[in-house]
């Protein structure tokens, strides 16, 4: 079997744990604790934008002074060594994978560090605290929101995402609970375009059953160690 070429890697909000930045449905997650129809929904914009935009001020302040761990170093290490291709798409919205050098980066769900005018589509650079009340720089328009993308919205740069998926050799899912559409599906994707799969995750996911290989355990020790295997070849 020759050694795998193009390499796609989903991120979860799991890489992140270990920089501080809380996961979703674990114990105590994001999701736990707060509606997410409430600030992670167009509805709930549309209800109450100021409730939203302090949530994203909130995250976008812990997203900041997040540094980024060893996982988030290993994958930048494999872009920078790995003869071919080497794609991250996350799901995470926080910027960690670049500070660490990564370069090759899909945010599908968005990111904090954007904004985009609900009015006009424009997009610029999100100041740290974002109000309801902001113009939007390019229209005037009262309208801005951060460049997140909520449920209900079709996340970014799909059809590149599932072209990348098609010519995979590898696919990995790293710290990501694999319950949220359609980034939980890319596992059967690559497998069906016939890619070896491996999850990497603290704990087996409800998607587990889908993948050839797991790595269990912290972020910052399974991902160095899978990182140095790849590169010993
Ligand atoms: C859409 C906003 C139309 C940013 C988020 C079937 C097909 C298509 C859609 C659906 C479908 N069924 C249902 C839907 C609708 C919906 C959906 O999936 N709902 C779920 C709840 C059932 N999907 C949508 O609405 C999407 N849009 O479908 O458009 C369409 C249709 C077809 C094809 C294309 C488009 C839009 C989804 C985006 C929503 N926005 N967030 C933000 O606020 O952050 S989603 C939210 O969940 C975050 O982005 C988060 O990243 C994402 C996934 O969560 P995870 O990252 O996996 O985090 P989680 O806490 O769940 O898991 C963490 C994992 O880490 C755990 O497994 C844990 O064990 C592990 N871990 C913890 N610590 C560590 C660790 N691992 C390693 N080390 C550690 N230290």
């Amino acid at each position: 079997m020759p050694a795998p070429r193009r390499i796609v890697i989903l991120t979860g909000a799991g890489i992140s744990a270990e920089s501080g930045l809380g996961t979703f449905r674990d114990k105590g997650g994001l999701w736990t604790r707060v509606d997410l129809s409430e600030v992670a929904t167009p509805e709930g914009f549309a209800r109450n934008p100021q409730l939203v935009h302090d949530f994203y001020n909130a995250r976008r302040a812990n997203a900041l002074e997040a540094q980024p761990n060893a996982a988030h170093h290993a994958l930048a290490r494999l872009e920078a060594e790995w003869p071919d291709e080497v794609l991250i798409v996350t799901q995470n919205v926080d910027d960690l994978h670049e500070r660490a050098g990564s370069r090759n980066v899909m945010h599908m769900h968005g990111t904090l560090t954007g904004a985009l005018c609900a009015a006009c589509g424009h997009r610029w650079p999100a100041p740290r605290v974002m109000n309801p009340s902001d113009a939007c720089p390019a229209c005037g328009a009262p309208q801005t929101r951060p460049d997140i993308v909520w449920f209900g919205e079709y996340p970014y740069g799909m059809d590149q995402i599932w072209d990348k998926l098609r010519q995979a050799d590898l696919f990995a899912a790293i710290g990501t609970s694999g319950t949220v559409f359609p980034a939980a599906a890319f596992v059967q994707d690559a497998a069906r375009a016939g890619a070896r799969t491996i999850e990497l995750n603290l704990e087996r996911s409800d998607a587990a059953a889908d993948f050839d290989e797991h790595r269990h355990g912290p972020a910052t020790r399974i991902v160095p160690e899978w990182v140095e295997d790849l590169l010993r070849g």
